[in-house]
């Protein structure tokens, strides 16, 4: 949190008092760069023996009025939800099983940044939703949403955050090291998950059968696998494209991942992929970003 004005409201926001009328007025001013210039006591719930007392305010924050609610004390959280950094925060539109989202959440570890999980129950139809076909027509998770930037699709999230977020980057410098980590993450993005992506396989199920579902799935995936053995193996060390980590494995991850757990694909064919699949196990960013470490998977998926 940063202060433009005056450093007494540095003191009055970090010791967190209860927050009466006069706190209130002092805290006219300018916050993280947005100026409050007014506010306003709506309504108090009083405390009751499961709730809190919950006080709604209306601010004029550069003109603009919100309304937000909170217990007493945390005045200056509610305030900071609506100016600064809790505004700011990066947001991941993720449904737990999605690998196309485990892609973006490996990413967002790498780079150390912070930001808010907001599931998508991809089963129940969430995905459909109106507002959710605001963010993406398509109706597809992932979506970050970063400010007033909005990005569906997570090819397009990672060259984003790439972009907009240097630190720890997900290409390497040599161009044809590039070229490769393009080559082997489209091969995932456009050959093998569309294949086995959820409508698909319901469609799949619903005219064919339950088994030719699996057959399916595992004939695309195995086919793209083969693929990916025959692109990497002049190159790979620890992990696809050498001893780092870029842009290639955080497609390989979840898609192997998925392919050993979902779809049981033996991988006694694929031993370059069996390999870096267990090099990715020792990394946190890969393992925090697994499927069973999300905040939406159910009990009896998780670790
Ligand atoms: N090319 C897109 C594909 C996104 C995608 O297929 N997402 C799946 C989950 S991995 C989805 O949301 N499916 C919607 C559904 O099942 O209805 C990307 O890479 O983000």
């Amino acid at each position: 949190m940063t202060y433009s004005s005056d450093s007494s409201y540095v003191v009055l926001f970090k010791t967190f008092v209860v927050l009466n009328t006069a706190a209130l007025s002092c805290a006219r001013g300018w916050y993280d760069g947005a100026q409050l210039l007014s506010w306003q006591k709506k309504s108090d719930r009083p405390a009751n023996q499961l709730l809190p007392a919950e006080t709604t305010y209306e601010l004029n924050i550069d003109n603009k009025i919100h309304h937000q609610s909170g217990i007493c004390t945390e005045l200056p959280l509610i305030m900071a939800s609506v100016t600064g950094e809790d505004s700011k925060k990066l947001k991941l539109y993720s449904y737990w099983r999605s690998s196309c989202s485990c892609r973006v959440r490996i990413a967002l570890k790498l780079k150390g940044l912070d930001y808010e999980y907001i599931a998508v129950n991809l089963l129940k139809g969430d995905q459909k939703s109106p507002e959710f076909l605001k963010l993406n027509p398509l109706g597809y998770v992932p979506v970050l949403v970063d400010g007033d930037i909005v990005v569906a699709d997570s090819f397009a999230i990672l060259l984003y955050l790439e972009e907009k977020y240097p630190q720890h980057p997900l290409l390497p410098k040599e161009l044809q090291k590039r070229a490769l980590n393009y080559q082997a993450a489209n091969l995932v993005s456009s050959n093998i998950q569309p294949l086995q992506n959820l409508p698909v396989l319901g469609y799949i199920q619903e005219k064919l059968g339950a088994d030719e579902k699996v057959v399916w799935a595992q004939t695309n995936i195995r086919k793209g696998f083969a693929a990916l053995e025959k692109l990497l193996e002049n190159y790979a060390g620890k992990y696809a494209t050498g001893n780092e980590v870029f842009l290639a494995d955080l497609f390989l991850a979840p898609q192997i991942d998925g392919g050993v757990r979902r779809f049981n694909v033996d991988m006694n064919e694929f031993p370059l992929l069996s390999r870096i699949y267990e090099a990715y196990k020792e990394l946190p960013a890969f393992e925090d970003a697994m499927p069973e470490r999300q905040p939406d998977a159910p009990p009896e998926a998780r670790a």
